[in-house]
């Protein structure tokens, strides 16, 4: 019952929107009762599929029976001038015991390799497109020209390449790299376009935090996906206007995933990957953790966290301490609904011992940039395929704001709630990573202190952040729900 009503709000609520500003071809006097009757039925549908939080589809716990999957460290080239070469391609991966799933990846059939950089570097990469469609290829977190940065303006055409050229300049961190071509990014990043970024600098060497790849230190690719009765990925079958959830996740592309570890500090370095869903993380014995980084570099000091929530496309690094934990007990990452996500099996092996330094960054958030008036405001608004951005869908053809190089100008983000209560927003900015100033007036928690490129937003939350371009350029701003980014949630900043 308190749903019908919420429903007829809500469509009384859409059909307000819909004629004010996105169909405002038509004005509300002309609206004639068969246009009237059509947005009844489209909003039946889009109700049908709209994904409140409460409804999503719980994940199949881990089975455990395959060891983690890791992604190769991509080796440079030994051409002159290039460093690396990047090709996104068609390939058949065997996810699922002696079946063949159609897949897209990154020099291999299944999402891609490990770009390590290191601060300092100047890097080429050589981007091939081999596939039978448009991508682009957009390095999510580095602070790039606007030419480098793969948003949907730098279409790479089937068969064509594209050399890019950048100097690292940002500190150590996790990034990682997908594409961006205009209205396709879902259905590409669900196919299997993802891949890792490690940037790492003097600092990140000195600390002496767990650093051998692949043993103690994991990258954790989440993705959830829905595989059809072929065991294959139906996108357009699968697809949600509202975000696309699936109950079987792979985890660096593995199905069923466990992860062997030493005794020893383990460090974890989680991206949410996925199209759509939301991950709290926590392990099953409820013991504590820390968080050491967060999408754009390392915290001052670890955090001490039970859980950390993390939105499409953000990253946060944690450390496990498998020595101390109680490892005569099944061990298990899992999730907010209890789903088994990564078992852990501990080897009688003691590992290296490596501490965690207490201090390990001089973020902060200056005075003057608490002070700064707010200078650019962006609201998100709507939800399935009537997502807006201040009112407006993502043109090509129109920079929505404009900022000078080098220069801080505070940003207020707001969620705007519907009837429906609204959901989260993962708001992400291309080309800079940013600092939150603040969270409804208050102080952003211990853990969000530090460096971001994408940040999680809450129905009616108004968040502020402070971020300085170091390029120039049109970049993105946008929902990270890749979904609502296609379907226009999304717009574009000069920085000149
Ligand atoms: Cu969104």
């Amino acid at each position: 019952m308190r749903i019908k009503i919420k429903i007829a709000a809500l469509v009384v609520s859409i059909l307000v929107i819909s004629g004010c500003s996105i169909d405002n071809s038509q004005p509300d006097e002309e609206m004639e009762n068969s246009s009237m009757n059509q947005h009844m039925e489209e909003m039946h549908d889009m109700m049908e599929g709209h994904m409140s939080h409460d409804e999503v589809v719980p994940l199949n716990d881990s089975t455990g029976e395959n060891e983690l999957k890791i992604p190769a460290m991509l080796e440079p080239d030994n051409e002159e001038g290039i460093v690396y070469t990047v090709r996104a391609q068609k390939g058949k991966t065997e996810i699922f015991n002696g079946i063949e799933t159609n897949t897209y990846g990154y020099n291999g059939s299944f999402l891609g390799p490990m770009l390590r950089f290191e601060k300092g570097d100047k890097v080429k990469i050589r981007t091939i497109n081999e596939l039978d469609e448009e991508t682009t290829f957009h390095w999510h977190g580095l602070e790039v020209s606007a030419e480098a940065d793969g948003g949907p303006h730098d279409a790479i055409q089937p068969g064509e390449e594209k050399v890019i050229e950048f100097e690292v300049t940002q500190e150590a961190s996790t990034l990682w790299f997908h594409p961006h071509p205009h209205g396709k990014t879902a259905e590409q990043v669900y196919n299997g376009l993802a891949g890792l970024i490690y940037i790492e600098d003097d600092n990140s060497k000195s600390l002496g935090l767990p650093n051998d790849y692949g043993k103690n230190d994991i990258p954790l690719i989440f993705q959830d996906k829905t595989f059809d009765d072929k065991h294959q990925l139906n996108y357009k079958a699968a697809m949600n206007d509202d975000g696309t959830i699936g109950d079987t996740l792979l985890i660096n592309g593995t199905l069923n995933p466990k992860l062997t570890v030493n005794k020893e500090k383990v460090r974890l370095r989680l991206l949410n990957g996925s199209n759509a869903r939301n991950y709290t993380f926590k392990l099953n014995t409820g013991d504590s953790f820390v968080q050491i980084a967060t999408d754009g570099g390392f915290l001052n000091e670890p955090v001490t966290l039970n859980e950390i929530t993390l939105t499409p496309s953000e990253r946060a690094e944690i450390v496990v301490d498998f020595l101390q934990l109680d490892t005569e007990s099944d061990l298990a990452l899992i999730n907010e609904d209890g789903s088994i996500l990564l078992p852990f099996e501990v080897s009688d092996e003691n590992g290296v011992v490596s501490g965690i330094p207490g201090e390990m960054n001089d973020f902060s958030v200056t005075e003057e940039e608490m002070n700064l008036p707010v200078t650019k405001k962006v609201e998100l608004f709507g939800m399935m395929d009537m997502v807006e951005r201040n009112g407006k869908k993502f043109d090509p053809e129109r920079i929505d704001f404009t900022q000078k190089q080098g220069v801080t100008e505070v940003w207020e983000i707001y969620n705007k709630p519907d009837m429906m209560g609204g959901m989260i927003h993962p708001f992400h900015i291309h080309g800079a990573q940013f600092k939150i100033v603040s969270r409804d007036g208050e102080a952003p928690p211990e853990n969000e202190r530090g460096w971001k490129d994408s940040i999680s937003i809450k129905p009616d939350e108004r968040v502020k952040i402070a971020i300085q371009f170091k390029h120039k350029g049109v970049y993105m701003f946008h929902c990270h729900i890749l979904e609502h980014e296609d379907n226009g949630m999304m717009g574009q900043v000069k920085v000149e």
